[in-house]
């Protein structure tokens, strides 16, 4: 039988051309000469599922035979992007299929790109869910997904006159060839309804009167990296059950509200909430994290106990990790299971399901943190609300034995309080593990935000800091760098990242650096050609191409840097003899539904974008482009493009960030605050090899105690800053009125919250350091160097290597770091 994980050396270029056609022949009954591209690309992802198929059930065989203990990672969200690409590349097929595909006159790149995003969520905890699972099947980990099949992902991004508009990302209209519908393992979730309480020597609770809804199942395969193993990402559908409705004849109107109905049902997994900052306590929002929650503990209970005994084992056997408090009522769900069904106690259930949990906190902005209202939850959820009221009552009593008649501390520790139900303090009560993603953040979760918890049980925390996998981040989207990497010091790197250390001793050698530049070059004439062919908008690739792509937010300060170009800008008009080196400012990002300054950021951006763009007077020295409908793709072409990578939160604010990562692993300088991963990334490259600015978390922190800080004395004291302040609102925005008359406000007359007018000097100052470093370009090409060099820590295999040794008690087959 064929050895899952070397299909690469078995299939060959001839075979490959035969298989191919014979499927294009068996899909479409038509000649590969006459099917479209799009009919190419789907006959592709199906011989590739076919190839996956048996290494796919051969790894499931492994996994019951040896009975190691698996990991189910729950997610509201997985960022996949496309697949396609880091399929083949996985399989170790990409070769083969790229030289057969070749002589069939076709270009791999191409079906590459009839790929839709799979774009199912919003922005760096969805992303992360995904490189987690590349790097948990390359590790050869037993760890799975769990997740929603949203009929509708991440809205798509237009920009109409400088201004965002949102369109439906109707990403499944043309059929999606990866995932396998699992019908007969569809579980029912049920909703509403009341619950009896049953005495007859034992309480028992009775749900009656609820909805039910159908969860379908459809699992992708997560390839590892040619090491035959590929684990499953199980994606939950809701769908009803019509065939049990009776419909009069003629289609009376039963069958009419048999219509109404499913569609009401199919609304739960209709679409995924755009939103990645401001919580909105919806029903709908609740009952889709019970559905997710439900369904994916019902099917590995199912499967559980078809391979084990005891449901006492269960810790032994299975860890269940939360991302974010969003599948939090894994808790609760858990433990009715073992109470309502298995009949254990109390006491065992909640061991079992302590042992079983861990949680991973991603933010510490007070709107993004869950709250439900009692009411809200108790009709939506009846027994489940009974257990966490339980939940309640146990911790509470467990916290009154440490601290007797402290109501006041145990009220604000409480899981309910003031009739709400605080969905972070579930998850801390009921996980063995609770860890931030990079040190500053689980510091301040320690030290501030959980603190209380913290004291009570220490030894639950710890931090993660978040990575990425080079297998897309680098091999998959900087093909040329990859091989320059793998020409300088083997292709180990590729499983073993941290020995990209060794390129360290070629950063100065003037052939490597050479080589570094032409990479660098070849991306950005790639983009270029994009942007000129998506945005009619000429750049110069000899320009540093400094981008800030990630979501749209105060925070983030994408403000920030619109203030230091439009002071660039007006340098150079006062000096069009101005020697400064040529830029390109790149942005990217969608901004959510309802979140009003920031859709008006994107607005100014573009206001930006088209006075520069267009002025003679300066030359083309520099330009501004906003690049619409960010997302992983986009990411893919602009990361390797990218010279200057802006980091620049307002300290503490960013929990971690990862395009930091992945900028880094490209060779991009970052110019960041001392936030998140970024002080990490400082440590890792050196503080020559990186340029930071600004408050730290700490100084953000104190002015934040003493009610903020006076916006007016910087802006009276800095003539730059107040010329570009003012310019928000004067007329230099030909047009725009009062558009930005809510930025000029917040910066003025707030408070400036996010401290963008105090980090403006050190930021432009910044900046002024960079455009030297850049001038001397064996020097700038060192920091490329070290940046790639010192990457490795970085990647997500060194994380997961971490969560399982750490957290979730597992060996992975072979461990790529000394963990
Ligand atoms: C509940 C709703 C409002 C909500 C939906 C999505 C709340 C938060 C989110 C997503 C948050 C998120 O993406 N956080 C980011 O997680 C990354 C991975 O850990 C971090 O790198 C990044 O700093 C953090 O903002």
């Amino acid at each position: 039988a064929a050895q899952a994980g070397t299909a690469d050396s078995e299939i060959t270029v001839e075979q490959f051309k035969q298989d191919y056609r014979n499927k294009v022949e068996r899909m479409y009954g038509d000649g590969l000469e006459r099917v479209s591209d799009l009919d190419k690309y789907n006959a592709l992802v199906s011989l590739v599922r076919d190839y996956l198929a048996e290494p796919w059930l051969n790894t499931k065989e492994k996994y019951r035979r040896t009975g190691s203990k698996q990991v189910y990672y729950f997610s509201i969200e997985f960022l996949l992007g496309r697949l396609l690409g880091s399929n083949l590349y996985n399989l170790g097929l990409n070769e083969v299929c790229q030289q057969a595909l070749g002589e069939l006159g076709m270009d791999l790149r191409t079906l590459r790109q009839v790929e839709e995003d799979p774009g199912l969520g919003n922005g760096g905890l969805g992303r992360l869910a995904a490189c987690y699972l590349d790097s948990m099947a390359s590790l050869g980990l037993p760890g799975h997904g769990m997740g929603m099949r949203y009929r509708y992902g991440l809205f798509e991004q237009r920009i109409v006159d400088g201004y965002q508009r949102e369109y439906a990302d109707d990403w499944l209209m043309d059929g999606f060839y990866w995932d396998v519908r699992k019908p007969a393992e569809a579980v029912e979730v049920r909703f509403g309804g009341n619950v009896r309480i049953k005495s007859n020597g034992k309480t028992q609770y009775i749900h009656e009167g609820y909805e039910t809804v159908l969860a379908v199942p459809y699992d992708v395969p997560v390839v590892g990296y040619r090491n035959g193993t590929i684990n499953t990402l199980r994606l939950w559908s809701a769908e009803a059950r019509l065939s049990e409705v009776v419909c009069a004849p003629q289609g009376g109107s039963d069958c009419q509200k048999a219509v109404e109905y499913s569609q009401t049902v199919e609304e739960l997994s209709n679409i995924l909430y755009p939103d990645d900052s401001t919580y909105e306590g919806k029903a709908l929002r609740l009952k889709q994290q019970y559905f997710l929650v439900s369904a994916g503990l019902q099917s590995i209970i199912r499967n559980y106990r078809e391979n084990n005994g005891h449901l006492r084992e269960f810790p032994h056997k299975i860890a269940i990790h939360i991302n974010d408090t969003h599948p939090v009522l894994c808790i609760p769900e858990l433990l009715r299971i073992l109470l309502d069904e298995e009949q254990l106690t109390w006491e065992e259930a909640w061991n079992i399901t302590v042992q079983t949990m861990s949680y991973t906190n991603h933010t510490i902005l007070p709107e993004a943190l869950e709250t439900w209202p009692e009411d809200l939850f108790r009709t939506v959820l009846p027994r489940i609300y009974l257990i966490v009221r339980d939940i309640n009552e146990y911790y509470c009593r467990s916290l009154w034995e440490t601290y007797p008649g402290d109501w006041d501390r145990i009220s604000r520790m409480a899981i309910i309080s003031y009739n709400r139900i605080h969905m972070a303090h579930l998850a801390i009560a009921g996980c063995h593990s609770v860890n931030g993603v990079a040190e500053l953040h689980t510091d301040i979760l320690k030290n501030k935000i959980m603190k209380e918890f913290c004291d009570f049980s220490p030894a639950k925390f710890n931090n993660k800091t978040n990575g990425v996998t080079q297998r897309r981040w680098v091999s998959l989207c900087n093909p040329a760098l990859a091989q320059l990497i793998t020409d300088t010091i083997g292709p180990r790197w590729v499983e073993h990242p941290q020995e990209l250390a060794q390129l360290e001793r070629h950063g100065a050698d003037t052939a490597f650096q050479h080589h570094l530049l032409r990479v660098k070059l070849q991306n950005k004439v790639a983009l270029a050609k994009y942007v000129k062919e998506k945005h009619g908008i000429t750049l110069d690739v000899n320009s540093i191409f400094d981008s800030q792509i990630k979501r749209i937010h105060a925070y983030k300060r994408q403000t920030l840097n619109v203030l230091h170009i439009m002071a660039l800008y007006n340098r150079l008009k006062e000096n069009p003899l101005l020697d400064i080196e040529p830029h390109t400012f790149i942005f990217g990002g969608k901004a959510a539904v309802n979140y009003h300054i920031a859709k008006n950021t994107i607005k100014l951006i573009n206001s930006l974008a088209d006075l520069v763009n267009n002025d003679k007077s300066i030359r083309d020295k520099i330009k501004v482009v906003f690049l619409e409908n960010y997302n992983v793709s986009l990411a893919e072409l602009i990361i390797p493009a990218t010279d200057v990578s802006e980091q620049i939160p307002t300290a503490s604010y960013e929990a971690s960030g990862t395009g930091n990562m992945k900028f880094m692993m490209n060779g991009a300088v970052t110019i960041g605050t001392l936030d998140g991963a970024n002080i990490e990334i400082k440590q890792a490259v050196g503080e020559d090899n990186i340029i930071v600015f600004g408050l730290t978390a700490e100084e953000v922190l104190a002015y934040y105690r003493g009610g903020g800080y006076n916006p007016w004395e910087v802006y009276q004291g800095n003539e730059r800053l107040k010329q570009v302040v003012d310019q928000l609102i004067n007329g230099f925005f030909p047009g725009a009125g009062d558009l930005f008359r809510g930025h000029f406000d917040s910066l003025l007359y707030q408070g400036d919250h996010f401290f963008v007018l105090k980090d403006f000097a050190s930021y432009e100052a910044a900046h002024r350091v960079l455009d030297e470093r850049y001038k001397d370009r064996p020097t700038w090409l060192k920091m490329c160097s070290a940046n790639i060099a010192h990457s490795g820590r970085f990647s997500s295999d060194r994380t997961f290597a971490e969560y399982a040794t750490d957290i979730w008690h597992i060996r992975p087959d072979t461990l790529p770091f000394s963990a």
